[in-house]
């Protein structure tokens, strides 16, 4: 663990996302004393989904609450879509997974905060803005 991470533990502030739009989540961390440091993730030879998702609900178009779930290579990963993260901060709402070594994932289907389920087969790696289906129940 980076020294400056293991010294602002206890008064720190911690945001993640993608701030240069390489598909690796990035971390922002500020100290009690307003020191912001910024780690550029660097590790550019993993295969990652982004997935942005946008809901119908005039009140949420940020899918606050909406889960996706992938699978990929055997494997099951799950992630929610939340308001806030840290304290004093917030996180970008996309939500990051690893691929390993396939180029896409098998399946991923979302649970909408409506309550409503969507899925799609074979979705490449990379960004994946889905909107919630309109006219979905
Ligand atoms: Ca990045």
């Amino acid at each position: 663990m980076d020294r400056r991470i293991r010294h602002a533990r206890r008064h720190a502030r911690l945001a993640f996302g993608d701030l240069d739009g390489d598909g690796a989540p990035d971390l922002v961390l500020s100290t009690f004393r307003g020191r912001v440091l910024v780690y550029s993730n660097g590790w550019k030879d993993t295969r990652r989904l982004t997935l942005r998702l946008v809901g119908r609900q005039p009140h949420n178009r940020e899918a606050i609450g909406a889960v996706a779930t992938l699978l990929s290579g055997g494997l099951r990963q799950t992630r929610q879509v939340r308001a806030g993260s840290s304290y004093l901060s917030c996180s970008s709402k996309d939500l990051y997974f690893g691929l390993g070594a396939s180029a896409e994932a098998d399946s991923i289907e979302i649970r909408w905060p409506d309550g409503t389920r969507q899925r799609r087969e074979h979705v490449p790696a990379g960004l994946v803005v889905w909107r919630q289906a309109e006219g979905a129940p």
